[in-house]
C-alpha cells in the first residue's frame, strides 16, 4: 500500500526539485514546462506518458501549443507518495533531453 508523504518528507523532496513547488489548491506538486514547440512539447509528453505506464503512476497535464502543466498527486492516498517525486524526477530528465 503506497504511503502519503509526510509534511517534513514533502520539504525534503522539494528541496531536491527546485522545478516543481507544492499546490495552493490540492496536496500535489506542480510544474510548468514551455518546449520549443507543439511537437517537441507532444514528443515531450510521449515520454512522460511511456514512464508513467512503467511506474503504473500518471500525471494531471494540461497542454496548450508549447505549454504543459504537470500535476502530480496519488490518487490512492488523496496526496503525495513517493511515487509522485519518482516521477517528478523522471519529468526533470526527459525535459533536460529537450533543451
Ligand atoms: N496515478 N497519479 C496516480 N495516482 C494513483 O493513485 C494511481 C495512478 N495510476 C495508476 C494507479 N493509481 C493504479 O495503480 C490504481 O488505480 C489501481
Amino acid at each position: 500500500m503506497r504511503q502519503k508523504l509526510s509534511d517534513e518528507a514533502k520539504a525534503l523532496a522539494l528541496a531536491t526539485l527546485p522545478n516543481w513547488h507544492l499546490s495552493a489548491e490540492r496536496d500535489a506538486i506542480e510544474r510548468r514546462l514551455v518546449l520549443k514547440d507543439f511537437s517537441q512539447a507532444f514528443a515531450f509528453m510521449t515520454r512522460v506518458a511511456i514512464a508513467a505506464e512503467q511506474l503504473d503512476h500518471h500525471p494531471e497535464w494540461f497542454n496548450v501549443y508549447r505549454t504543459v502543466d504537470i500535476l502530480l498527486s496519488t490518487h490512492d492516498v488523496d496526496g503525495l507518495s513517493d511515487l509522485d517525486i519518482a516521477l517528478a524526477r523522471r519529468i526533470d530528465a526527459f525535459a533536460a533531453d529537450f533543451g
